[in-house]
Parts: C-alpha cells; structure tokens; sequence
C-alpha cells in the first residue's frame, strides 16, 4: 500500500517510520508513505498557505490553490504505480470532523486500495472548494477537535497497515482482536497472579480452554453490554454468544455483577 500525505507539517508523519508496527511495515515493503509539504506549492505570496475567511470571523482559512497543486502533484506521482505502470487509482481523503465516521469496516476497505492519498488541513479548516475538486471522501476519526489532521491521518495509516498481510508478527492479531468480531475485547492479565490486592480470575489459571475460550467470549459481551451497548444492536452473534448475552442480562436485572471484578 502506498500512503502520500499532503501536510504542513511532514517531520509528525513521518514519525511513522520511527517505529512500532508502520516502521516495521515500511522496511518490509509492505507500505510507503511520502509526505510533501502544502507550503511548497505556494504560487503567490511566497509561502502563504491561508487567508482570512470570506463573510468575516475569527482565524484562517487554507488556500485552495496550494492544497490543489500539492494533492495533484502527490496523485500523479502515486498514479505512476509501484511497478512504473500508469493510470492507478488514487483515493484521496480529507479527515475532519465533518466526515463519516471512520471505523475498523471503513479500514477494511481503504486496505484494498492500492494508493491512498490523506490531506491534511489545519487552522479553522479549508477552502471548501479544494473538497469539492480533488477529495474522494471525508473522514472523522470522532466527535472531537484537534488542530490539524496529521494525527487523524497517522492513525488511519496504522489502522489501515495492521489489516495488511504480513504487517504482524503473530498473524491470527488481526483477527483476534477487538471489533473484528464487532465487540469489546474481553480484559486480559499476565503475570503476577496477584497484584496490588487484586487476583487473576481463577479461570485463565485452570488449564481448561474451552472454558478459559467461554469465559473470554462472555466478558467480551459483558463489556460491551456495560460500554456500547449500541454494537450489541448490530452485532452477528453466534448461538453460544446469544446464551451468554441473555445470562448476562439476566444477572444484571437480578442486581448480580457479571464483571470479573465482582470475584475480587
Ligand atoms: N476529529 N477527525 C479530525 C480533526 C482537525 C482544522 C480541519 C477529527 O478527523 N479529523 O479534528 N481534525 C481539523 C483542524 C482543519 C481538521
């Protein structure tokens, strides 16, 4: 996957390659990721990436002639292909807020693109009418503010590099983890069995998979029914799960905690 970023600010992105699961990535191949600065694409003023805003009110808006040139110089770059071959599809994305939430289905996708190109904005926001010619699609990692886009962008590229084949030591990660089964993950423990008062519950101590795999699999449920009940409304689950979800219910009404911390 070849990830191009349009940024003021490339030396953040580029931390990426300092380490963690994207710096591994990178020196396997597996993805590259070429920042170019939005102020080397000036054409006017030298180095003036804003304005202030049409109709009056406070900070600044990001110019669109900069944000063009950067995001068309960076696609017809990417369009080349990793093998030299011409004319492949680049995605590009603006993260604001504004956008449709990104979650780990929508990192699904943007794994089969072969070239994804991620802008990012900064000051009060850009000119609307760079969106409106050269973005694909607008995305929001959430309900919340930052000052610029370069964190957002990072965290698609890590989500996005963790799906790719060979991008994880321990293959069967990916699957394991938490929303690839459209739930919470369940809580784990490791070594001491006993800390700061607090006891590992005896299950993951007993040796018996099927019944440390159930007992996983239900505090998976309890979580989310406590946390985001909301997935549970969406979620496929299996006829074990189904049992499990109405005991936990169950529990809850009879004013039993279901919580492995209830064992403490
Ligand atoms: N939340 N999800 C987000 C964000 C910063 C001004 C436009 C978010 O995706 N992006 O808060 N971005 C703003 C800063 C320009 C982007």
């Amino acid at each position: 996957m070849r990830f191009g970023v349009i940024t003021l600010f490339p030396e953040l992105v580029q931390a990426l390659g300092t380490g963690g699961i994207t710096a591994r990535a990178m020196a396997r191949e597996l993805i590259s990721v070429s920042c170019r600065n939005t102020r080397d694409f000036t054409e006017d003023r030298p180095s003036s990436v804003d304005e202030r805003p049409y109709g009056g009110g406070p900070g600044m808006v990001m110019s669109a002639q900069p944000l063009c040139a950067a995001t068309r110089a960076a696609r017809e770059a990417m369009a080349e292909g990793a093998d030299g071959a011409a004319g492949a599809a680049v995605h590009t994305v603006y993260l604001t807020p504004q956008g449709r939430r990104f979650d780990q289905a929508r990192a699904r996708e943007l794994a089969q693109h072969d070239a994804l190109l991620l802008v990012c904005g900064r000051y009060e926001g850009v000119d609307e009418r760079f969106i409106a010619s050269d973005v694909d699609e607008e995305l929001s990692l959430g309900d919340f503010v930052l000052s610029g886009g370069e964190l957002p962008t990072m965290a698609v590229i890590e989500a996005i590099t963790r799906l790719l084949p060979g991008a994880l030591g321990h293959e069967d990660s990916a699957v394991e983890d938490s929303f690839s089964g459209a739930l919470l993950d369940c809580p784990h423990f490791t070594r001491p069995e006993e800390f700061e008062g607090r006891k590992v519950p005896e299950v993951l101590l007993s040796g018996d998979h099927a019944a440390i795999r159930d007992w996983r699999a239900e505090q998976a449920l309890v979580r989310t029914v406590e946390r985001r009940p909301d997935l549970i409304r969406n979620a496929v689950l299996t006829s074990v799960q189904r049992e499990q979800l109405e005991r936990v219910r169950q529990q809850r009404e009879q004013g039993v905690n279901p919580n492995w911390e209830r064992e403490q």
